[in-house]
Parts: C-alpha cells; sequence; structure tokens
C-alpha cells in the first residue's frame, strides 16, 4: 500500500521535466528509513530505536524517494525523549542493550518475524507474551503515542477483519495465499 502511494509520487517527479529521475524505498531497500525520517525532520529517533513524530508518536510507516534533483532540504529534527527510559525498562527481554540500541538477537520482534529456527532461544521463549507477529511493547508504553497516537483515516491502512485478534488454531492454519498483517506497506515476508 505504501510503496503503490510511493510509486504515485515517483511517477509524477519523473513526469514533472526530461532527466528527471526518481527511486522509491519502503522497508525492504538498501537504505536505512529512520536516519532519513530524522535528518528530513519527520522526528526523531528515540531511545526504543524507532522514529517519532511529533504529530503522530512513532506508529507510522516510513518510506523515501530517491531523485536526481536537487531539493531545498528541511531541518533535521531535534530529540525529545529527555530522560524518559520507560521502553528500556518496559521491554521483557532487555533488547534496548543502552538507548537508542537495540539488539535483533534479543527482540521478540525479530524472532517472530525473521527467525526461521525450529525453536526459538531458550531466553526469549519465557517472554514471547502471546505475540506471535512483531511486538510493540516499548511503543505502546511511550508517552508520545499514549499523548499523540492517532487512528489512520487511509481507507488502504484499515486492518483486514481477518487479521484483528486472530486465534492461534486459526493462524496455524493460516494458508499461503491469505493477506499479511505487513502488506500495508506492499511487503510480504517470505
Ligand atoms: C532490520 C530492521 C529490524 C530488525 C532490527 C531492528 C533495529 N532496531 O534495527 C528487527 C527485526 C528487530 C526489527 C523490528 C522492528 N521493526 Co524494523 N526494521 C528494520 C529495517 C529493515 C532496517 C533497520 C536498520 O538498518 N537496522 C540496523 C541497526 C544497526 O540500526 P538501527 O537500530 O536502525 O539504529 C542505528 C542507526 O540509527 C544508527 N544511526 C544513528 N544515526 C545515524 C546516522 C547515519 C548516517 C547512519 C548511517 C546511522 C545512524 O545508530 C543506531 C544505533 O546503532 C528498517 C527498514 C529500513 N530499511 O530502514 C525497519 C523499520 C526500522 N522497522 C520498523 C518497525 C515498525 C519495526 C517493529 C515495530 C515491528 C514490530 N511491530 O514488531 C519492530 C521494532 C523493534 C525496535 N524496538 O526497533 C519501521 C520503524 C518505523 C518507525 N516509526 O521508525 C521501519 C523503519 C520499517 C518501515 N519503513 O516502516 N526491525
Ligand atoms: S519490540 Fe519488544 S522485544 Fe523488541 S525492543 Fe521493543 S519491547 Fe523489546
Ligand atoms: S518510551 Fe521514553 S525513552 Fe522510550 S522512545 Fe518513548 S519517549 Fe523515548
Amino acid at each position: 500500500m505504501l510503496n503503490k502511494k510511493l510509486k504515485l509520487l515517483a511517477t509524477w517527479l519523473e513526469a514533472q521535466g526530461e532527466g528527471i529521475l526518481a527511486r522509491y524505498y519502503a522497508d525492504t531497500g538498501p537504505i536505512q528509513d529512520k536516519v532519513w525520517a530524522e535528518r528530513a525532520g519527520i522526528g526523531w529517533i528515540g531511545k526504543h530505536s524507532n522514529v517519532i513524530s511529533r504529530e503522530y508518536g512513532s506508529w507510522i510507516f516510513l518510506g523515501e524517494v530517491l531523485t536526481n534533483q536537487a531539493l531545498e532540504p528541511d531541518r533535521p529534527h531535534t530529540e525529545h525523549c529527555g530522560s524518559c527510559s520507560r521502553c528500556l525498562e518496559a521491554c521483557p527481554t532487555q533488547a534496548i542493550v543502552k538507548p537508542f540500541v537495540v539488539d535483533a538477537n534479543r527482540c521478540i520482534a525479530y524472532h517472530t518475524i525473521e527467525n526461521r529456527a525450529e525453536t526459538l532461544p531458550e531466553p526469549i521463549v519465557p517472554h514471547l507474551q502471546g505475540w506471535v507477529a512483531g511486538c510493540d511493547i516499548c511503543q505502546d508504553v511511550c508517552p508520545w503515542n499514549q499523548r499523540f497516537a492517532q487512528a489512520t483515516d487511509v481507507e488502504e491502512f484499515q486492518p483486514y477483519p481477518e487479521n484483528v485478534a486472530p486465534t492461534l488454531r486459526e493462524l496455524a492454519t493460516i494458508s499461503a495465499g491469505a493477506r499479511s498483517p505487513f502488506s500495508c506497506l506492499g511487503v510480504t515476508p517470505d
């Protein structure tokens, strides 16, 4: 979904003049989405390592359009975590090893999305807390999300009804053709 929107923007940009080139990425490109979002003034990289926007908190998708055109840059965003450390304290596996640094090997999100091993590491298992695809604990406890997060009004980003609170039995029998909860980015994990 996000890729579709980025494609529209990139196609529009290329149509503005001869020789204008544009490439777009979201999540899977060889580019650090968070670093560029911070530099572009969208938000700052919080201590849980995700980008937080003042208007929406951190429940945002990030994507970018690269172009050969010289554009006037926005100012990089300043950091506003202050003395807060709620995310570090709330992480059940101590994956946020120090402010701004997440050790993916200790992160439930890594083990439930990326890790293809038959069994999960012993130190992770007791802390799964029911998460089956990703983990949002460090973002749930963030005061910026608690105060500023907003439900999206973008039709394509609404959750698919069949993906809202599925039972374990339903997940265990899911078919390969089922719509993925990750498809908002236009990405389906393989
Ligand atoms: C690899 C990856 C993961 C890995 C590793 C997480 C991580 N922290 O890197 C795993 C599988 C664990 C993961 C989990 C999640 N992810 Co992820 N992930 C990515 C991915 C593909 C690359 C991130 C990366 O480069 N990591 C490498 C490490 C070394 O860097 P880093 O932690 O980002 O932080 C370092 C840099 O910021 C660097 N740094 C600081 N300043 C500068 C300046 C420059 C110039 C450079 C080069 C570097 C640099 O220093 C930091 C500390 O080492 C991005 C998409 C993308 N292409 O960017 C999505 C992305 C970061 N993920 C995202 C999301 C939503 C998640 C989850 C919430 C999913 C979920 N619900 O479970 C969790 C959150 C876990 C967490 N607390 O971070 C979103 C974040 C949106 C946001 N608001 O920021 C992204 C941007 C995808 C997207 N386009 O929407 N993810
Ligand atoms: S996503 Fe979960 S396991 Fe990973 S750093 Fe955040 S709270 Fe910890
Ligand atoms: S919980 Fe606190 S320290 Fe963590 S990202 Fe949010 S504001 Fe920053």
